[in-house]
């Protein structure tokens, strides 16, 4: 099949070609793709707060509404099928949940540049092919994952009820970033602690009010509160600024990061030949 039966198919609920497609667009090729204004929802936060248990349970809430939802996981540890995410009890209980549920993982180590170029027409391709919830699963822990959460209109910022931890997402600026937070893990004592003291410092340093929400990704607790909260995001809201600056300064890293000359400007650097200034100047002309 060429791009464009495998576009049909994939449009017609062929996962197989979906697949495909995936994979064609993670290759750096560009398929025609119409953007249908996609609801894109990134979720971050450090490893192991729950967010992969979290999202299998909005998943539920959300097929339960009607909609059809589709995770790329930006997270090498996170599971790769949708009835991973839903686990078993749940996936047998929902019959149609394979139709209903589609995950696909990206790694960051093969694209050194960066994802932020296939994000875009990914996300577009899967809006296209009627998933009508993009979940974007990133570990929240440096700058790149800030950046892939970025491409989201809306941002999740999960956290374990570990003072320690939220005060890393502060630092990293991932809390300016964040539309809502959850507390995972209110089945654990100290979840409870956190989530005021987070409240305190929030009503402290920031003019708008971010949601802090208490769920237990386990018992399920909270979790339709919390996605009824998302579903009540402004996606243009005044975070839209800090979004786009993220986005412009993936767009022009992975640009530069794939100037056939980068690694030829970097030796030149070393061996001392050329200044930063000149080095800039070659690595700013366009390539095309
Ligand atoms: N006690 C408790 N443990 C949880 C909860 N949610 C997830 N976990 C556990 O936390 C660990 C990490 O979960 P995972 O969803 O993979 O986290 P991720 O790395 O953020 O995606 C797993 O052992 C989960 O079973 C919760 O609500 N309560
Ligand atoms: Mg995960």
């Amino acid at each position: 099949m060429n791009v464009e039966e495998l576009i049909s198919s994939a449009i017609g609920g062929d996962r197989r070609s979906l697949s495909k497609l995936l994979t064609i667009i993670e290759s750096g090729k560009s398929i025609p793709t119409d953007n249908f204004g996609a609801w894109t929802l990134g979720v971050t936060g450090p490893p192991g707060v729950g967010k992969s248990t979290l999202i299998g349970k909005m998943i539920v809430e959300w097929i339960s509404r009607g909609e059809k939802v589709a995770v790329l996981a930006v997270d090498p540890s996170s599971p790769k099928s949708g009835g991973a995410l839903l686990g078993d009890r749940m996936r047998m209980a929902i019959s149609d949940a394979n139709d209903l549920v589609f995950v696909r993982s990206l790694a960051t180590r093969n694209h050194p540049g960066g994802l932020t170029s296939f994000l875009a027409p990914m996300i577009s391709l899967l809006s296209q092919c009627g998933w009508t919830r993009i979940i974007i699963e990133t570990v929240g822990s440096g700058q790149s994952e800030i950046r892939i959460v970025a491409f989201a209109d809306r941002v999740l910022l999960v956290e374990g009820p570990d003072r320690g931890d939220i005060i890393q997402a502060e630092k990293a600026g991932i809390i300016e970033l964040a539309d809502i937070i959850a507390i995972n893990k209110s089945d654990l004592p100290s979840a409870q602690l956190a989530a005021d003291s987070l409240r305190n410092s929030l009503t402290l340093a920031t003019e708008t009010a971010i949601e802090v929400c208490l769920v237990s990704a386990h018992l399920g607790d909270g979790v339709t509160e919390l996605v009824n909260s998302i579903e009540q995001i402004d996606p243009n809201s005044n975070r839209d600024t800090i979004r786009f600056r993220e986005r412009l300064l993936s767009a022009w890293d992975s640009r530069l990061i794939s100037h056939p000359q980068f690694n030829e400007v970097i030796q030149a650097l070393s061996a001392g030949t050329i200044t930063l200034d000149e080095a800039l100047e070659q690595i700013s002309r366009p390539t095309n």
